[in-house]
């Protein structure tokens, strides 16, 4: 009996450890996700036809990167991918597209009646201006869901709170085991750095900074800190720029209680260059007014050492500045650490719907 009931307790665990262990590695998914991608994409009636993945209009460097990588994936799985971007390139993305020897994507005028692959956007107002003509088959991207691009079949909808598409279209390489050549990895590699500032950023997370270090090494990148460096710094060169177009570059608003709130955020290579611009636009500030803004905030910060300074302007800004940041009786607003601007904006707006509780 008692051998029989150790039989039992020794067969229920290796029952166990057996289903654990099937459990675990899942190569098996990662087919059946691919079947489940194709069928969608087959189901349209255009599937001869070319599908464009495209990333959202004033183009950075993840959405255009991220899109010429993921046209590339979906290519070594059979079907019929380029990639498309929705307006002009900037500095950075012209720095690594020419760093990696890649051609920069052709413009897409129109997506009425396309397939369309949406990369690092999912919303409305950041794609083509037609996307309600298209036929959207897949949307890969790392942002807040908004929910208003309509598809009129199910999608393909891989989203994941990363710090960059790249880092999701990694992830699909290695699940699938495709190989990722140089210039490919180059192209993720510096939308990774782009996005996430160097791996500093509050929404980096683990799995970007294993994307970055494994595409490092196959785009045969030796310093990431000179890359990145090289890579922002004719992005950040104000040369022959007014000081007014360096404010209105990066701009937002945003309500905080009953004040209406103008953001600046201003990126510079290093300290000294941080204090030089932050001189540059102080001065200007002085003889500027916006009748709509009760307050103007301006953080300027540097991508070396990853500080930032913070300018306030408009009747009480100051104060309620200073508060926001824990930064009482200081004269100069300065980060050690760079802050994201939403996380300042809230504090701000706190701050000042707490002033109005008080009075
Ligand atoms: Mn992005």
């Amino acid at each position: 009996m008692k051998a029989l009931k150790f039989f039992l307790r020794m067969w229920g665990f290796i029952v166990g450890m057996v289903l654990t262990f099937a459990a675990l590695p899942v190569g098996e998914c990662k087919v059946a996700i691919d079947d489940i991608r194709s069928a969608f994409i087959e189901e349209f009636e255009e599937i001869s036809r070319t599908t464009y993945v495209i990333g959202h209009t004033c183009p950075d460097s993840d959405t255009v990167c991220s899109a010429i990588a993921y046209a590339n994936y979906k290519n070594q799985l059979n079907f019929k991918c380029e990639p498309r971007i929705s307006g002009n390139l900037n500095k950075e993305t012209n720095f690594i597209l020419k760093y990696f020897d890649v051609d920069a994507p052709p413009v897409l005028k129109s997506a009425k009646g396309q397939n369309i692959i949406l990369v690092d956007h999912n919303l409305a107002a950041q794609a083509i201006s037609d996307i309600e003509k298209a036929h959207i088959v897949e949307i890969i991207d790392h942002h807040n869901i908004f929910g208003d691009i309509k598809s009129k079949k199910p999608v393909f909808y891989l989203r994941m709170p990363v710090g960059c598409t790249s880092t999701i279209v990694w992830l699909c390489y290695r699940q699938n085991n495709i190989k990722i050549n140089k210039k490919i990895a180059g192209l993720m590699f510096g939308a990774i750095l782009s996005d996430t500032d160097n791996l500093r950023s509050a929404n980096t997370t683990g799995l970007d900074v294993e994307a970055a270090q494994n595409l490092q090494k196959i785009a045969e990148i030796e310093d990431r800190n000179k890359f990145f460096l090289d890579m922002e710094r004719d992005f950040t060169n104000y040369e022959g720029i007014s000081a007014q177009d360096i404010i209105f570059t990066d701009f937002k608003e945003f309500n905080a209680g009953n004040l209406r709130c103008g953001w600046s955020t201003v990126a510079t290579l290093n300290v000294e260059e941080r204090e030089n611009i932050k001189n540059r636009l102080d001065e200007f500030m002085k003889t500027f007014s916006s009748p709509k803004l009760d307050m103007f905030f301006i953080k300027v910060h540097e991508i070396e050492g990853y500080t930032a300074e913070i300018l306030a302007y408009g009747a009480g800004a100051r104060e309620i500045l200073a508060s926001a940041l824990n930064l009482e009786g200081k004269n100069r607003f300065i980060l050690e650490t760079n802050l994201p601007n939403k996380k300042i904006a809230r504090a701000i707006t706190q701050t000042i719907e707490n002033l109005r509780i008080a009075a």
